[in-house]
């Protein structure tokens, strides 16, 4: 069996520590979690690491008797999104845990510690925020994420509590600069771009900065039979033109997405008019600049909009991730490592956001993405097949040694 291989078996092993229904869906803190934990803590201890979980939740193996060492991390993210693929986040794991076995049945010996992470909760799915893991790494951890609440009403404080964890112990979890001497991440690249190019890796140059906001709109109610349409504060109408607009809006910048995925209607009944809709509001783009221009122009077009159907709107930013350079010297170890591997190098952006993301404000921080059926991802049908799994764990561990041959 390669290791390709094994990687695919245990992605298809862990999918199934997800709740019911098509796909994975597994969230942070939660019994899934805590099935996935046991599940990679294993994975962990046989590529030989001590494993420890953190106060967020981020499970840890680190290559044992470093103690004092600076560490290489790898690593990415156990959760998933509702009905997800199987390799998102996940499929990072496997590969770094594997590719630290590979060096280790190599007899490779690195003058660094390396740690594997698994972090909690990339998606921001079951809170309105995300990247606890590695902000808290990072030093950027924001204390006040912790009175967010979920779907049911639980605060993330309690939901890690619940689970085992002292979140008031998050903040010691900053690493100092001189312990951490990059971080490395192999992901499903999500898009066409490799499919289409034939290749089964590529080499990450930037990944793109992401907003996200609660929009409130607040009319009036009344009988949907006695009502007159003149003069009605329908808040669904108003809704109804701001998801269109900032569609278009977005389709009209080159490279800039807007997306509304949740929203949710009151009274929510056939008969009566919407008086409240609230709705999610994400903008992406490659620059912090274009993200901010666009973000100027969708809140002059919501307020607009809402003037015309005499209804209010409240906007709350609930999620900010900066667009992010992948570190050079990072992006240097990798595309060496795949001309060692024979592979071709190509490079290219992130449309999506990563762990990486967050984990480039502690070091230097670089990805590995891996071949997409597709591109398709956030869907069951996500898939990427085990020779190119088998490649990037060959070009991990290659970049690996190659960063402790400096
Ligand atoms: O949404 C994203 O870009 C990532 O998959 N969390
Ligand atoms: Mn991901
Ligand atoms: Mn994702
Ligand atoms: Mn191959």
């Amino acid at each position: 069996m390669t290791y390709g291989e094994l990687a695919a078996a245990r992605l298809l092993e862990i999918a199934e520590m997800s709740e019911a229904g098509p796909g994975v869906t597994r969230l942070p803190w939660t019994p899934e979690h805590r099935r996935a934990l046991d599940t990679i803590s294993a994975w962990m201890r046989d590529a030989g690491l001590d494993v420890s979980l953190d106060a967020a939740g981020t499970l840890v193996g680190r290559t044992p008797g470093m103690v004092g060492k600076p560490a290489l991390l790898l690593g990415s993210h156990q959760d998933s999104v509702r009905s997800g693929g199987r390799f998102d986040g996940i499929m990072g794991v496997a590969v770094a845990c594997l590719a630290v076995r590979r060096l280790r049945e190599e007899g490779v010996r690195l003058p660094f510690a390396v740690e594997v992470l698994a972090f909690a909760d990339e998606e921001g799915v079951r809170f309105p925020t995300a990247l606890i893991g590695p902000r808290a790494l990072a030093g950027r951890f924001d204390p006040a994420v912790l009175d967010m609440k979920d779907a049911q009403g639980a605060s993330m404080r309690q939901a890690m509590q619940e689970f085992g964890l002292d979140p008031e112990g998050i903040p010691a979890l900053v690493r100092k600069k001189d312990e951490v001497i990059g971080y490395l991440e192999a992901h499903i690249e999500q898009g066409p771009v490799l499919e289409t190019e034939g290749r089964s890796l590529g080499v990450v140059t930037a990944i793109c900065g992401i907003s996200r906001y609660a929009v409130t709109f607040e009319g009036e109610t009344g009988h949907a039979g006695t009502v007159p349409m003149a003069g009605r504060r329908d808040a669904l109408v108003a809704a109804s033109r701001f998801v269109a607009a900032v569609s278009e809006a977005a389709t009209a910048i080159e490279d800039c997405r807007a997306t509304v995925g949740q929203i949710d209607v009151k009274p929510g009944v056939v008969n009566a008019i919407p008086s409240e809709v609230s709705l999610t509001l994400e903008l992406r783009a490659p620059s912090d600049e274009i993200r901010r221009d666009f973000r100027s122009q969708a809140m002059r077009r919501v307020q607009e909009i809402a003037t015309q159907v005499g209804v209010a709107v409240r906007i709350e930013q609930t999620y900010e991730q900066p667009a992010v350079a992948c570190d050079p010297g990072m992006r240097e170890a990798l595309s060496q490592a795949m001309t060692a591997s024979n592979l071709p190098v190509v490079a290219m952006p992130s449309g999506a956001t990563h762990d990486a993301s967050a984990m480039a404000d502690l070091c230097p921080a670089g990805m590995l993405f891996v071949r997409c059926k597709g591109g398709i991802s956030h869907r069951p049908d996500e898939y990427a097949d085990a020779d190119d799994m088998d490649d990037a764990i060959r070009v991990l561990a290659e970049a690996v040694k190659s960063i402790g041959s400096q």
